[in-house]
């Protein structure tokens, strides 16, 4: 019987990637928060019907979305993992209008936004979903509020996320390195599966809302027509289901403003920052149609925004596309 080769796990890894990088003490007991809480989400989604989690909760978000029961109870999972991290000195939630402020001197605490549970719409359908994490470390010295939260994406130290599928695969994103861990279920360990994650130089895929495009301005249209000519068509409706199939095998990720979106559906500062991080350090791109995302300053901690995420070249040529050229 072979002997199973030792799989780096993620507590292994994140211990040695805060080494290497230096400055980043703590950062290991966040990103273990996270993936002990995504443990627990994971129980929930695939239970689901049978543990009475699927619906709604009757409330409606800041969003002015309706909540879905798994929504709540991610957003709750991933509050209660990260304020006992001891290193998280403030989260932003999708879920909560206002930023959670951990009480206590967090002294070289970092600030985490998320987006506990992505996708929900297709919770009930059992289609893919995840969670997103954008990581930004806090000030020397400052006091945390909800200022503190409204950082540019390019200040990101780390970003991560979670899409439970076929099988739970958790990827996290530090400078100039994207790893992929997946869970073993049975232990509750994620193990390295997809190391040293790079974008293909290929576009293979375009995903994006067809039914968008008849409330589409000109350009935006000629756009998408240039994307259509050009690749297939993926569209789960699962923006993290979506990005991690393009980031593995190649593809862009369209959600452009529309006449009845002005400033896009997703959401800037627990999406768009998290992922196009993660695009940017595995050699891709993430654009608004009119700048890079991460250079963006954000005014409201739940501000949308237009997205263009995926293959760097395909994501320059798309903007220029939009800009007329
Ligand atoms: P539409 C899910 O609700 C979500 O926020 C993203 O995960 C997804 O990419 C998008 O909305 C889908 O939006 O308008 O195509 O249903």
């Amino acid at each position: 019987m072979p002997v199973a080769e030792h799989r780096t796990t993620l507590q292994e890894y994140v211990i040695l990637e805060c080494q290497e990088k230096g400055q980043h003490d703590g950062l290991d007991a966040v990103i273990m928060a996270i993936a002990d809480g995504s443990c627990r989400v994971q129980q929930q989604v695939q239970q689901a019907a049978l543990a009475d989690v699927l619906g709604v909760t009757g409330e409606t978000n800041v969003q002015g979305e309706i909540v879905q029961r798994l929504d709540k109870a991610s957003s709750d999972i991933f509050v209660e993992t990260l304020s006992q991290s001891g290193h998280v000195a403030a989260i932003g939630c999708e879920e909560i209008e206002k930023p959670v402020i951990i009480e206590g001197d967090v002294a070289d605490g970092y600030i985490v936004l998320m987006d506990p549970l992505d996708g929900s719409s297709n919770i009930d359908v059992a289609v893919s979903i995840g969670s997103i994490f954008g990581i930004w470390r806090k000030k020397p010295g400052e006091t945390v509020n909800e200022d503190s939260l409204l950082r540019p994406g390019n200040e990101q130290i780390a970003a991560a996320y979670v899409v439970y599928g076929s099988s739970t695969v958790l990827v996290l994103a530090t400078k100039n390195n994207v790893c992929g861990f997946t869970l073993d279920c049975a232990s509750g360990v994620f193990a390295v599966t997809h190391p040293h994650i790079k974008i293909p130089a290929e576009c293979a895929y375009y995903s994006t809302n067809e039914g968008n495009n008849k409330v589409l301005d000109e350009p935006t249209k000629k756009a998408i027509a240039f994307l259509r000519d050009k690749y297939s068509q993926r569209y789960v409706g699962s923006l993290v289901a979506d990005f991690h199939r393009n980031l593995l095998k190649g593809g862009i990720f369209a959600y452009p403003a529309d006449q009845n979106r002005k400033d896009g559906r997703l959401r800037l500062m627990y999406e768009a920052n998290p992922l196009g991080y993660v695009a940017e350090q595995a050699g891709g791109a993430a654009s608004t149609g009119y700048q890079r995302i991460l250079d963006i300053v954000p005014q409201q901690l739940h501000q949308r925004t237009p997205l263009i995420l995926g293959n760097k070249d395909v994501v320059e040529q798309t903007v220029l596309v939009i800009n007329g050229g």
